[in-house]
């Protein structure tokens, strides 16, 4: 086992299946997970990994998957892409931690710079690193609520933030982020979002009637921040209609209320755009990142207005792990590929190809409702001949590409979206071998 994690970086980009999914090891190991972890913890694939690189993740057995999720948007410049694993190397020799807060260190300015500097906005903009999203998201509404000094906070439905206490009160679906774990944080109030395939309005119509119902049911000036995804991750990959975001953009800047775009999975090439709020033309105030951020390490981050950033009392914002060194180190070397690899333009590259395939695919099955997304975010949505979604066979499909190769990903309030986020270094082959075995999942399943 030791030599194949050696070889890591260089695992053949190729669906190659040697056993039965799960294999017999990867079964023993599920038998010790369902022993030893709680059973509150989801599980996505059947199988255990041994070694991932690039596009592929290889498990204990031998077989080796397509990737086509990315660890939930992650490794967008690769699964251990070398440039990363160098960097890491480098860095956890020379010290593994010190806390920012007690002996700074450079890599943490430098990725700030770096995040002042891509984000949307030529204005004066800092940051501040965090662990995790949810974190991120944490400390952008902490941030608005002393700068403002007001109280409510407006997201969205079907948006997800995370879930720690304030950002499961953020999020919208109940099953699985919040059932049993109330009561939620107060002064958070749910909007209509712009779903053009459900609601068949502009987005101009749908953010009047939010702001009509931020007016009358919250006041606007009694709203510190309005924080929205520029398109839904979780919520199933929901790309609201042109004018939506700029609308509440604009209602927030008119009434002095911090307008966040959560980033978290959009961001970083991910769309065709540094960020996808480029796409409308959008300066948020305050913008939220992590995941592609760091290359697979755990890295987050708040990077604003100075203003605003600068308007929290000393020591006010911090952590222990906050911008730990590795992860910064990681971080930069990621930028690093983002940028020496044009990884913007192979988003947009990768999303010729999924629209070809997918619309393709559309014509043959009627089950796909819709194919939409940005870049290498793409999605399906599933329907029943009479339009309402399904589920049951979003879940087949997802299980049938498990089986033969393929990590998908499903999202979605009424949990009928099968998601695409592949690394944006995977071949043209590689994402139509799985895109093949997706084609095959209709025909198999349907
Ligand atoms: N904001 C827009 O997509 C994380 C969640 C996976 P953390 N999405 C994946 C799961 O089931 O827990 C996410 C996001 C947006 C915030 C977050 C939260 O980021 O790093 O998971 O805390």
């Amino acid at each position: 086992m030791t030599s194949v994690i050696n070889n890591a970086p260089a695992l053949v980009q190729k669906r190659n299946l040697v056993t039965a999914i799960p294999g017999p090891k990867s079964a023993e190991l599920m038998v010790r997970r369902k022993a030893a972890v709680s059973d509150g913890v989801g599980g996505t694939m059947p199988v255990f990994v041994a070694a991932a690189g690039g596009s592929v993740v290889l498990d204990v057995d031998g077989n080796t998957f397509i990737d086509l999720g990315s660890g939930i948007a992650v490794t967008t410049v690769g699964n251990s892409a070398p440039a990363v694993v160098e960097a890491v190397q480098d860095q956890v020799a020379l010290f593994t931690h010190t806390c920012f807060m007690v002996t700074p260190y450079e890599g943490y300015v430098a990725v700030c710079e770096q995040l002042n500097e891509l984000t949307p906005g030529n204005h004066p903009k800092k940051s501040a690193l965090f662990n995790s999203g949810a974190e991120a998201v944490e400390n952008a509404i902490k941030i608005a609520r002393s700068f403002t000094k007001r109280q409510a906070v407006v997201a969205f439905e079907h948006g997800y933030h995370g879930r720690t206490n304030l950002t499961m009160a953020l999020t919208a679906k109940s099953m699985p982020y919040k059932h049993n774990f109330g009561p939620f944080a107060p002064e958070i109030y749910r909007m209509p979002m712009s779903y053009p395939f459900h609601d068949n309005s502009s987005g101009i119509q749908i953010a009047e009637t939010a702001i009509h119902r931020m007016e009358k049911e919250i006041g606007a000036k009694e709203i510190a921040a309005i924080i929205i995804e520029p398109i839904q991750g979780e919520g199933g990959f929901i790309v609201p209609a042109p004018g939506f975001l700029t609308a509440l953009s604009k209602f927030a800047k008119d009434n002095g209320i911090i307008f966040i775009a959560d980033e978290i999975q959009t961001g970083f090439c991910r769309t065709g755009a540094w960020f996808a709020s480029e796409h409308e033309g959008l300066v948020p105030d305050m913008i939220t990142t992590a995941k592609g951020l760091a290359g697979g390490l755990p890295l987050a981050a708040v990077t604003g207005r100075a203003d605003i950033m600068d308007s929290v009392h000393v020591g006010g914002l911090g952590g222990t792990y906050g911008g730990n060194p590795i992860a910064c180190a990681a971080a930069l070397a990621a930028i690093y590929e983002m940028k020496s690899n044009d990884l913007i333009k192979r988003a947009s590259q990768l999303e010729s190809i999924f629209n070809n395939r997918l619309s393709a695919m559309q014509k043959k099955f009627t089950s796909i409702g819709e194919v939409r997304g940005r870049g290498a975010m793409i999605a399906i949505e599933l329907v029943k001949s009479d339009g309402t979604p399904d589920a049951d066979l979003t879940s087949k499909m997802s299980k049938f590409c498990h089986l033969n190769g393929v990590i998908v990903l499903t999202a979605g309030t009424y949990s009928n979206v099968i998601r695409f986020l592949p690394p944006l270094t995977i071949t043209d082959e590689l994402l139509n071998e799985g895109l093949d075995i997706l084609e095959l999942a209709f025909t198999s399943v349907t």
